[in-house]
């Protein structure tokens, strides 16, 4: 065993949120650790690189903002950018930065106990490390432990098994193999369409057919770019003070509108435009579609014709027909899905209709038949906002985990700090707009709010901040209580927290990042309310503060 550190902050995780924490907390002059379980930094886009892995929002939104000259001295190539290039991107960002010192890759947290006595975590992290730390900063992001469900016989099968989210490094054959894909979600899209003109064949199992529209990626629109780099703080003030999803500035007059605002001839005329801009505009057509069935009926339709006008087979395009409301589930933008399904190569296998049974040596039987596989591909999701933190092992004083109360749905105080659980942190946490709002900005505003915090107990000489219960049980009603309207509390996936009495909760926040950033800026400002402070045992908890390397806006 090594001789125990100390730290004022460890942060676990080097994806978007870890490094920019560990370079905002370095500057503020706090003795800081990043630990990352990785092999190297990047967080999911480590882990994610299986073929086609790629954002599914802008590039020139999709980074840092809050250094413009960080902002100006990188340029992506694409409108979104692959996995390759955000890996890329990140490393540039950790040796601008210089916190490259500060980040211990191939280093997981296994274990975090909070000692009252000593208002410490001692944390143990990779073989034999032991350190402690006043504070724990999670920022292991919502998205990261693969969801594990039982497929029977899979220990038997005797071919190549990767998950998209931990596919290696080392690369993995596609051409000439008879590949097998379950999961229909981003991550099977994505890969299903770029392996298939390379596999000898590929079978997708589709259990739900979900929405995809196209993404129209090309080269980075010089225009675009130099629009936000002239001006990156004015770019990032937009998207804090956004709605859902949008930070656009629309004109008056192309606000958007209610679908019945339009003639039928208009509403078409929206929907074509978008759809040839491509993205994730898709979910913002009319101002009701994510309230009203009339309405979000007008764009499912619109959608589920363009598969029909794609897909040459009807009986086939059928079934990669959405059932279920637009965007009730996170909306998947493609390149070419659908225009997969008229290749000779590749075949739909509909496993709502015939379960898959077991999966064999050689393959995966189903219902109505057995498909012979050489590589099977698992593209099943997350165990998403909770997966991290039961893998991280954290403990109070009553060892308790941070989930132990969550069997309703998660519970926290702005997403940020989970009552029971003094000094620690999860960056972009469940109820914040974490998963649909601006995952970047969110990280930077998150530690940035954090250090301030950290400021405020130094100033005052506290030694710990938790969240007070009533104060959390305040903001998860509200979280709840704002998703109410929306018909994706309807939907089925990972952001919706389905409760045995039949009850359902929305994981983010939906209010949007504007009225978000307002509620935990009030927070601030009133000195931190509905947080408990206690005082220092010891005089030395206070830490000097020194200077800072590169600046923020
Ligand atoms: O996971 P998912 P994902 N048997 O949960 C199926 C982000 N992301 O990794 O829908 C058979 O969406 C499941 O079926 P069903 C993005 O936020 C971003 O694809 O439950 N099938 C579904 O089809 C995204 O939303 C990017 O019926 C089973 C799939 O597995 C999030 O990550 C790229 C099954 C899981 O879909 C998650 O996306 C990738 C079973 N037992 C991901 N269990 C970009 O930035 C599950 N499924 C582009």
């Amino acid at each position: 065993m090594q001789r125990e550190k100390d730290y004022d902050v460890i942060v676990v995780g080097a994806g978007f949120g870890g490094i920019y924490a560990t370079h905002h907390f370095a500057n503020e002059g706090l003795k800081v650790l990043c630990l990352e379980k990785g092999e190297e930094i990047g967080g999911v886009w480590h882990h994610n690189r299986y073929p086609g892995a790629r954002v599914d929002g802008d590039s020139i939104d999709y980074c840092f903002h809050f250094s413009s000259e960080l902002y100006r001295d990188w340029r992506w190539s694409e409108r979104y950018a692959g996995q390759d290039e955000i890996l890329r991107y990140l490393n540039f960002v950790v040796d601008r930065l210089g916190v490259r010192d500060s980040i211990r890759v191939r280093t997981p947290l296994t274990g975090a106990e909070w000692r009252p006595d000593e208002q410490r975590y001692h944390v143990t992290a990779g073989e034999d490390l032991r350190l402690t730390t006043r504070f724990l900063v999670m920022a292991t992001g919502n998205l990261t432990e693969p969801r594990t469900p039982t497929l029977i016989g899979l220990e038997d099968f005797k071919g190549e098994v990767r998950r998209t989210s931990r596919w290696p490094r080392e690369p993995v054959r596609i051409a000439g193999r008879r590949i097998g894909v379950i999961g229909t979600g981003s991550s099977g899209v994505q890969s299903i369409t770029a392996m298939a003109p390379d596999a000898e064949h590929l079978y997708v199992f589709q259990r739900t057919a979900h929405y995809s529209v196209p993404a129209r990626n090309g080269p980075l629109d010089a225009a675009r770019y130099e629009a936000v780099a002239a001006d990156v703080p004015a770019a990032r003030a937009r998207w804090l003070g956004s709605g859902l999803f949008d930070a656009r500035e629309h004109e008056e007059d192309s606000r958007p509108r209610p679908a019945s605002a339009y003639s039928q001839a208009v509403q078409q005329a929206r929907l074509e435009e978008q759809w040839e801009f491509g993205g994730q505009g898709m979910h913002l057509v009319f101002i009701d579609q994510t309230t009203d069935i009339d309405s979000n009926t007008v764009v499912a339709d619109f959608v589920r014709n363009k598969i029909r006008g794609t897909v040459k087979d009807t009986a086939l395009a059928e079934k990669l027909c959405p059932k279920y409301p637009f965007g009730t589930r996170r909306l998947i933008i493609d390149t070419g899905y659908y225009e997969v399904y008229n290749r000779e190569n590749v075949s739909l296998v509909d496993i709502s209709e015939n379960p898959i049974e077991r999966i064999t040596e050689t393959g995966i039987q189903t219902a109505n038949g057995h498909y012979e596989i050489d590589l099977l591909v698992l593209a099943l999701g997350f165990n998403a906002f909770r997966g991290s933190l039961d893998e991280a092992n954290i403990r109070n004083e009553k060892g308790q985990s941070p989930t132990s109360r969550w069997d309703r749905g998660p519970r926290t105080l702005l997403g940020l700090m989970t009552a029971g659980f003094p000094n620690l942190f999860t960056l972009t946490g469940p109820g914040s707009p974490a998963t649909v709002g601006h995952l970047v900005l969110l990280n930077e505003y998150h530690a940035t709010w954090v250090s301030d915090l950290i400021r405020h107990m130094d100033a005052h000489g506290y030694a710990t901040a938790e969240a007070d219960e009533g104060a959390e049980e305040r903001w998860t009603s509200h979280v709840t209580e704002l998703a109410q309207p929306l018909l994706r509390l309807q939907g089925n996936d990972y952001m919706v927290h389905r409760n045995e009495d039949g009850s359902r909760a929305f994981i983010p926040y939906v209010g949007g990042m504007g009225r978000y950033i307002e509620a935990a800026d009030l927070v601030r400002a009133r000195g931190f309310d509905g947080l408990h402070f206690k005082p220092a045992t010891s005089p030395s908890i206070r830490v000097p503060r020194t200077s800072a390397t590169l600046a923020d806006n």
